[in-house]
């Protein structure tokens, strides 16, 4: 049986490929993979409808600036997420 971090790593995986594999290169996200990523699965549907919303973030995970972003670049994203849910939730306990 999976613990629930083992759940939440396949389901990190598994969340890359559903998207990635849309279209072009099936192992990299391009922009329109990034954008409905982060708006069915982190709700930022909103934040990617403002002018530039998602040319921002593809601009800040494209750290080798071939216009998709590849698993490496993915995790970078997540990473950054999960240290800004971990400062969230210390805040919280203040
Ligand atoms: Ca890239």
């Amino acid at each position: 049986m999976d613990t629930p971090l083992e759940k939440a790593l396949s389901t990190l995986v598994f969340t890359f490929h559903k998207y990635s594999g849309r279209e072009g290169n099936k192992l990299t996200l391009s922009k329109r993979e990034l954008k409905e990523l982060v708006k069915e699965e982190l709700g930022l549907g909103e934040k990617m409808k403002k002018p530039g919303g998602i040319d921002e973030l593809m601009k800040s995970l494209d750290r080798n600036c071939d216009q998709e972003i590849d698993f490496k670049e993915y995790t970078a994203f997540l990473s950054a997420l999960c240290m800004s849910y971990n400062d969230f939730f210390q805040e919280e306990e203040k």
